[in-house]
């Protein structure tokens, strides 16, 4: 499938509101990756998928996972489901088999350890799109441009931050993320 019919596939399953977000993460994707090296084609199609089941009923989104060989922990936050489940249908509905773009979308709410030049590139691009408003986030757009961890780092902090004041639960693989990459960058 070539870019623009994934992108009018994309369009169609969302929100005009939500497919805006997609197409600023693609475009952050895109930039991201260019300043630090990774592949900006593989970057742009991991940001046009990432949301594309955001909008699917729970029920839809778990019943899906227990279909997909979807690791049990992640049905712990089913805030998490919706990037795995593009993920699996991913070779099926766009032709996307790269491995590492299809981890690009599995993992980018929640980030993990050990995350790939192109996984770290797609979860600031959804943090950093022009859409995105919160107070630190003027601050994390010019830390992205200059070094990736620390971006990383400091916003895997203000998800904690953010999930802790609105009382919801912390899914182990972000607090992971977040202690390996501090000690990647002080
Ligand atoms: O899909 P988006 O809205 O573009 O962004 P996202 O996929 O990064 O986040 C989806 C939601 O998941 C958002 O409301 C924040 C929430 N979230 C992210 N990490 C965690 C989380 N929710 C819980 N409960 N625990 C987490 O660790
Ligand atoms: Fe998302
Ligand atoms: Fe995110
Ligand atoms: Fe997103």
């Amino acid at each position: 499938m070539t870019e623009e019919q994934i992108r009018e596939k994309v369009k169609a399953e969302l929100s005009p509101k939500r497919f805006r977000h997609v197409e600023g993460v693609v475009h952050t994707a895109d930039r991201l990756a260019r300043i630090h090296g990774a592949n900006p084609d593989h970057a742009r199609l991991a940001a046009w998928i990432h949301d594309f089941c955001r909008e699917w009923p729970k029920e839809k989104l778990v019943q899906m996972a227990k279909n997909s060989n979807i690791h049990e922990m992640f049905f712990e936050v089913t805030e998490l489901l919706h990037g795995h489940i593009a993920a699996a249908i991913a070779p099926q509905e766009f032709g996307i088999t790269d491995e590492d773009v299809l981890n690009a979308s599995r993992y980018h709410t929640s980030g993990r350890r050990n995350m790939s030049l192109l996984e770290k590139v797609v979860y600031l691009a959804d943090a950093l799109e022009p859409g995105r408003e919160y107070p630190a986030v003027e601050e994390l757009r010019k830390v992205a441009e200059e070094d990736l961890n620390m971006a990383l780092a400091l916003s895997f902090d203000n998800t904690i931050e953010y999930l802790i004041k609105r009382r919801h639960p912390i899914f182990p693989l972000t607090v992971q993320a977040r202690n390996e990459i501090w000690r990647v960058v002080k």
